[in-house]
């Protein structure tokens, strides 16, 4: 295999993964939907806020970024990292990944790998992708070119577990695809590589730990709703729980479960299992419950307004990003609620210091100078700042804590109307 690869895709996960195998050796061709993402990379530019990564593309040397498949076609590995999303109505859309599939299919050529890394559901490589590339490629999959699967498990903002070091699963179309793959991967890795019996179970895993984390944390949101009502805090129940040193793993309630992971995965696997004509009751079950929970946070708002009689509210809500440090706004709970307080007609603007082209304010002060309520989304170690003095001073009267992150006994004893997620 020659040292040339192409990572189709250079977003969360691309970027990452062309800048350790560039690390590690390989010279890298990333290709993107654009000639401006493609100009603004080679200039060493940032597609989105990552401070570690940046940092990295600027040290790159052998990264070639380009929008066209003609600047690539040579490479011995391509592998596919692209967003495989949800509609607005929760079904799968897989538009994206079925276009780069029939360019890419184009341009293969013989004895070359695909390997797919965007989450897909299990049967997605046999039933979409590789018929694709077959189709528009005239070459016979596991032949001519070879395919595997391994699924992406980057966690943005996690400053322990990486690209180098979380541990990979391989499903290969046949055996000589999953060898190729794990030659790739354990050529640049530093972690466990595991190759599964089949692409299916390679699909599986990814969904099966996304929709994992969705339940477990519909189970304490459901708690949090049921727990606001008996006056249970239910953060010390589940902190006091995790104390049983075996079979208990602690998720927390909070305004709602956004990203491009975990409230996405899990409709792949419903709407897959559906055609094949099994219900996932539970499944929806938890989507449902973690999906009420920007409406739960505003019902909390709502009842302080109402329990403090203000009478023109100004609703400040803190972070749009789906969760802590880092800039993705992707199915964002705070998002939701700002929608959800606009149809009530309720005076409502914005402040996140990581998305500030979506934010109505600058900076923290300026943003409680405004309001008089507060909705806290996103619990950026910035907002950490948020003291009861400094809520005192702009006069903020009402404060809902969707992420149980503020110091709930100080708010209170300043006279603040203080409302967590279940405490
Ligand atoms: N959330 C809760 N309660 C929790 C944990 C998360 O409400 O106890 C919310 C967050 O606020 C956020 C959403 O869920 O809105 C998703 O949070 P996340 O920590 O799961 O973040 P993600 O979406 O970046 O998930 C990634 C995933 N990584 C991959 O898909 C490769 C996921 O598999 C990881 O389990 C997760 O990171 C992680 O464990 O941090």
């Amino acid at each position: 295999m020659n040292k040339k690869i192409t990572i189709i895709g250079l977003g969360y996960v691309g970027l990452p993964l062309a800048l350790l195998a560039e690390k590690k050796g390989y010279m890298v061709a990333g290709l993107v939907s654009n000639s401006v993402h493609a100009e603004k990379l080679n200039n060493k530019k940032m597609l989105f806020k990552d401070v570690l990564l940046e940092k990295k593309l600027k040290q790159a040397k052998n990264i070639r970024v380009s929008s066209q498949y003609k600047d690539v076609r040579s490479s011995s590995m391509f592998i596919i990292c692209v967003p495989t999303p949800i509609t607005s109505t929760n079904k799968p859309d897989l538009s994206i990944l079925k276009s780069v599939a029939k360019t890419l299919g184009k341009n293969l050529g013989k004895g070359q790998t695909v390997i797919l890394e965007s989450t897909v559901n299990p049967g997605v490589s046999e039933e979409i992708v590789i018929p694709l590339l077959e189709q528009y490629s005239k070459l016979v999959c596991g032949r001519d070119f070879y395919y595997a699967h391994c699924p992406e498990r980057i966690n943005p903002g996690d400053t322990k577990w990486n690209v180098l070091n979380i541990p990979r699963v391989i499903g290969g179309y046949n055996s000589k695809s999953a060898v190729l793959a794990k030659e790739f991967y354990s050529s640049i890795l530093e972690s466990k590589i595991i190759i599964v019996d089949s692409l299916k179970e390679a699909e599986s895993v990814k969904i099966v730990e996304n929709a994992f984390r969705d339940i477990n944390i519909a189970f304490v949101n459901e708690l949090a709703i049921s727990f606001d009502r008996l006056g249970i805090d239910v953060v010390k129940v589940i902190q006091a729980a995790a104390t049983k040193p075996f079979s208990f793993m602690s998720h927390f309630p909070g305004a709602g479960v956004g990203g491009h992971c975990i409230p996405v995965d899990p409709y792949y696997l419903i709407e897959y299992a559906g055609k094949k004509g099994f219900n996932h009751e539970f499944l929806k079950l938890a989507r449902k419950i973690n999906n009420s929970m920007p409406a739960f946070t505003v019902s909390l708002l709502e009842e302080g307004i109402l329990a403090k009689n203000i009478k023109s509210p100004k609703v400040l809500v803190l972070g749009l990003a789906y969760k802590k440090n880092i800039g993705d706004t992707r199915e964002s709970p705070g998002l939701k609620i700002v929608k959800l307080l606009r149809s009530k007609k309720i005076n409502v603007k914005t402040f996140d210091p990581y998305v500030l082209d979506k934010s109505d304010f600058k900076n923290i002060n300026e943003a409680l100078r405004f309001a008089n309520t507060m909705v806290l989304v996103t619990d950026h170690d910035d907002f950490g700042l948020i003291t009861p003095k400094l809520l005192k001073k702009y006069s903020i009267e009402v404060v809902v804590d969707g992420r149980n992150s503020l110091e709930k006994k100080e708010l209170l004893a300043s006279g603040i109307y203080y409302k967590g997620i279940g405490r």
